[in-house]
């Protein structure tokens, strides 16, 4: 999607703080990180939301989460503990409409999250 802007991410017209790529995902880190590591792990390919997905996406939303265990890895928060959060929705703070993992860690991590 041309006004997207991770989708301009994906397309190099942006370039983010890498951390992790695969031929279908790639991982950032946020602009505003909520946490010592907070990166982003998204697909390559545009996908809304949650509410957006198909059966058919069912292996990649797999890929995003063992991507967002090799970031903890990368990152060594693996051990200590790491969030990951997927918001869906403006009601739930989703600002960005291309589905994206936040993946956050190297602090401790209240419950519930507000
Ligand atoms: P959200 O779940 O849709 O609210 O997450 C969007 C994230 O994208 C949020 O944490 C922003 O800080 C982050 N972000 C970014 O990393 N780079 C940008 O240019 C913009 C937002 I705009």
């Amino acid at each position: 999607m041309t006004d997207c802007l991770f989708c301009k991410i994906v397309a190099g017209d942006i370039e983010p703080d890498t951390v992790l790529e695969t031929d279908n995902v790639l991982a950032f880190r946020d602009i505003n990180p909520q946490a010592p590591t907070h990166v982003l792990v998204i697909p390559k390919r545009h996908i809304e939301s949650i509410n957006a997905l198909t059966a058919e996406d069912a292996a990649l939303v797999g890929e995003l989460y063992l991507a967002a265990r090799a970031v903890a890895e990368k990152e060594g928060i693996a051990e200590s503990g790491y969030r990951t959060v997927m918001n869906c929705g403006e009601g739930a703070g989703q600002t960005v409409f291309h589905i994206h993992l936040h993946v956050l860690g190297g602090r401790a991590l209240s419950w519930p999250p507000g």
